[in-house]
């Protein structure tokens, strides 16, 4: 049982703590209450989709481990889905793929439209969530090549042309139906195993498929397009056509989203330094937020220094309205409905003990050149008491405090998912 009294008496001594650094705890908690993190539907069943059994082919990417009990149908997804979100404080929104459309398979990825959407919209609408979207270039017998937007068989490109073009109407009907613009990512494999000679060819396509999808004018009010560019995939080690570079010179001419994706830069450089860099010439960028282990490896997020870094730029740059807070990450070697949540509630962590920083102080003692007080309060703040806020703040929005919520996930494990061979 969770002691309320305790975590109350708690809050109180913390509040105390954090005004004597002149920090709002109340007002903190407040503005957390209001920001939406996009949780990846693809957790829930290691980005198998519905399209078929096989589950996720290809694409440079895997999901790993044989946890029992994956969703399997998209009623089970939604119903994991409502667990996990009772599970967080605040409002989320979801993050689907194309191949969590509801055809029973037998609609082609080019032909898919917002009826195959309709369950999950009126889901959406039901619980007063938020829809984003993606295309699925992978888990198909024409990404087999390895090429799909930049393939030079034309009949290759276009198919997966008309796949972008069709996911753009998805996402604008979900953003007009709900009320709130759905970002739209892309995200494709193509690359190279081994040294390619001709590394311009498919970065020319790529930008020719791009345009032809990106032709219609849709309104930024139901639909914001974003593009995901990769370091290197499974299989695609020595060459990806869709770059970091190629992308953020693509968002930058087109008015595109950029989506940094945590996971797809060298192991030694910081996504989060890439925040501010971007958002002096784009407008809003998409945040895969990820945690890869030696390699792009999607491990579920825990609250690292990257992390509290990357919500360290959010706050301190006022970049809320401007940055689409999304998660992606799928581990099959554990519960995934705590995985998911885990994950999630990590990052609003995060973003908690940014908001309780004494920025101003902060900013105050570098602008005087005043270095070693700067390192010394950061490293102090490292040690206040931000999980007394966080328990307080769970409580308040009527969500399980502290470890309380692995109970409900793993007895939701034993009633449910346990039941799915
Ligand atoms: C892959 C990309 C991509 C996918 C999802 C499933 O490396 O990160 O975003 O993880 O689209
Ligand atoms: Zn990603």
């Amino acid at each position: 049982m969770t002691d309320f009294k305790a975590i109350e008496k708690a809050y109180e001594a913390a509040r105390q703590r954090y005004a004597e650094l002149d920090v709002d705890t109340d007002a903190a908690i407040e503005r957390l209450s209001k920001i939406a993190i996009s949780l990846h539907c693809w957790q829930g069943d290691d980005v198998g989709g519905f399209e078929s059994s096989e589950g996720l082919t290809g694409g440079g990417i895997m999901a790993t481990g044989a946890y029992p009990g994956k969703a399997r149908t998209a009623d089970e997804l939604r119903a994991d889905v409502d667990k996990v979100m009772s599970l967080l404080p605040g409002k989320h929104r979801l993050n689907l793929h194309a191949i969590y459309a509801e055809t029973s398979g037998k609609v082609g990825r080019n032909e898919i439209g917002p009826e195959h959407f309709g369950a999950w919209i009126d889901w959406a609408k039901a619980n007063g969530l938020g829809l984003d979207f993606n295309g699925t270039f992978f888990s198909h017998p024409k990404a087999e090549s390895g090429f799909t937007l930049s393939s030079a068989d034309e009949a290759i490109r276009k198919f997966w042309v008309e796949h972008g073009m069709v996911c753009r109407k998805i996402g604008a009907a979900m953003g007009k139906e709900l009320g709130t613009a759905c970002v739209t990512n892309l995200w494709i494999a193509d690359g190279y195993k081994d040294i390619p000679v001709d590394r311009k060819g498919p970065r020319e396509r790529l930008k020719k498929s791009l345009d032809e999808i990106f032709a219609e004018q849709i309104d930024r009010s139901q639909l914001l397009d974003s593009v995901e560019g990769k370091l290197f995939g499974i299989g695609s080690e020595s060459y990806v056509v869709g770059s970091h570079e190629f992308y953020l010179g693509y968002a930058i001419e087109n008015k595109k989203l950029l989506c940094i994706d945590t996971g797809h830069y060298h192991p030694t450089e910081a996504p989060s330094d890439k925040i501010s860099a971007v958002l002096t010439f784009l407008d809003e960028i998409l945040l895969h937020v990820s945690r890869g282990v030696r390699w792009d490896s999607d491990h579920v997020v825990i609250l690292s220094d990257e992390l509290r870094a990357i919500a360290q730029e959010l706050i301190r740059g006022d970049y809320l309205e401007r940055v689409h807070i999304g998660l992606d990450f799928f581990d099959a070697s554990i519960n995934r409905v705590a995985a998911w949540v885990i994950g999630t509630r990590c990052m609003i962590k995060a973003l908690l003990i940014a908001l309780l920083e004494p920025t101003e102080r902060l900013r105050r003692m570098e602008a005087d050149g005043d270095h070693t007080s700067r390192l010394a309060m950061l490293e102090e703040l490292k040690t206040l008491p931000f999980g007394a806020v966080w328990d307080y703040h769970c409580t308040k929005l009527g969500v399980p405090a502290r470890e309380a919520w692995l109970k409900e996930a793993i007895d939701y494990g034993a009633k449910v998912t346990s039941e799915r061979r």
